[in-house]
């Protein structure tokens, strides 16, 4: 490509100034000054590499538990936010992520908005959330899904915190200017559909009879973990292990086999014990949380050691690599299936790589 475009130098004399300042009192500016920055060689994301360890924001969490309750809050979160974009609500430019508590005998109301979420359980005995009528009982590695304009509460019966790491696509219905939100005329949404309904009529490779989804998101609303941490286990027996990912599968809408939610894809992998990652890159910044295990990643220049709850992101292209003491999960999730449909995903393995 022709790179003079790319590399002008700004024009600085007094003429050119009075120029420019012309141009602003029209609102209009010169292409050729920010050319370089609008259109960079690679991504050059403002969102940085992170990590929030779990053992330094679940008190703060606990602490925001005794200050608030859920229904005063309407949803009781602490926003995980990119330091590269503090006061933005983000973790990455397009994703929004938060660690979310419901107390016992707490619940938090029902409302609908057009952002889709995900949840990915990380404390719960008995705490459940509810979608479209269904209560969905919320255990530990569970992965949960709240699709857009759907009713959604949650509620912890149970004795213990639940804890969990919501995941939405705020900054991608706020960047197009279309968010609408909505109130349930009920704190608690009627019960319509019996406990465990999508999973039974989606979640055994079979599906209602010449099924026609209502909706571009995954009519499963629940992934528990004791079925996909079997599956990891079970590929992992039966190989290969792939030498950046370990073994990794992604979350898939059973009725279409492509993502869960239309702007978010999300993931699940294993490592052995210890694994030793070759570095990867793709233009979907990513989220993860340590379900299991310990081990350290690798985000361009920086190396994060974690443990179990602990959540990191990865921005744009910056290189990845995973290492793994003991057998160890990671879950993750990103805008993939938003830059996909637009065309725009990119990803770099390794030269001679799997
Ligand atoms: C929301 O509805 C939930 O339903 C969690 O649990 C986090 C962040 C922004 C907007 C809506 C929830 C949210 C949210």
């Amino acid at each position: 490509m022709d790179t003079s475009a790319l590399d002008a130098k700004p024009q600085t004399s007094a003429e050119w100034q009075e120029f420019y300042q012309r141009l602003e009192g029209k609102s209009t500016a010169a292409l050729w000054e920010v050319l370089a920055e609008i259109v960079p060689r690679e991504p050059r994301p403002a969102c940085l590499p992170a990590i929030w360890r779990y053992n330094e924001v679940r008190p703060l969490l606990m602490e925001a538990g005794r200050r608030i309750t859920a229904k005063e809050a309407e949803r009781r979160v602490l926003i995980l936010e990119n330091p590269g974009t503090r006061g933005m609500s983000r973790i990455t430019q397009t994703v929004y992520a938060g660690l979310q508590l419901v107390l016992p005998g707490e619940t938090a109301p029902t409302h609908r908005h057009v952002a889709s979420a995900l949840r990915f359980v990380i404390e719960s005995e008995g705490g459940y959330t509810a979608v479209d009528g269904e209560r969905t009982t919320m255990r530990p590695g569970d992965f949960i899904l709240t699709p857009s304009w759907t009713y959604h509460d949650h509620g912890n019966p149970g004795e213990t915190p639940v804890i969990w790491l919501d995941g939405l696509d705020i900054p991608i219905v706020n960047f197009f200017e279309t968010s609408f939100a909505e109130h349930h005329p009920e704190e608690t949404q009627p019960v319509t559909r019996s406990e465990g309904d999508s999973l039974v009529r989606f979640g055994a490779g079979l599906q209602p009879l010449e099924y026609q989804s209502p909706r571009m998101s995954s009519p499963l609303f629940t992934y528990p973990y004791s079925r996909s941490r079997e599956t990891l286990d079970r590929l992992y027996r039966n190989g290969p292990v792939h030498e950046c990912h370990g073994v990794k599968v992604q979350f898939t809408n059973p009725a279409t086999g492509g993502y869960p939610l239309p702007t978010i894809g999300a993931f699940l992998q294993l490592f052995p014990p210890g694994f030793r990652g070759a570095p990867y890159r793709s233009t979907d910044a990513t989220v993860y949380c340590v379900v299991e295990g310990t081990g350290r990643s690798h985000v361009g220049k920086e190396t994060f050691a974690w443990r179990e709850h602990d959540v990191f992101v990865v921005p744009s292209w910056y290189p990845v690599s995973h290492e793994a003491e003991g057998e160890s999960v990671l879950f993750s999730f990103s805008d993939r299936p938003a830059q996909k449909a637009l065309g725009l995903w990119r990803e770099q393995v390794p030269a001679g790589g799997a």
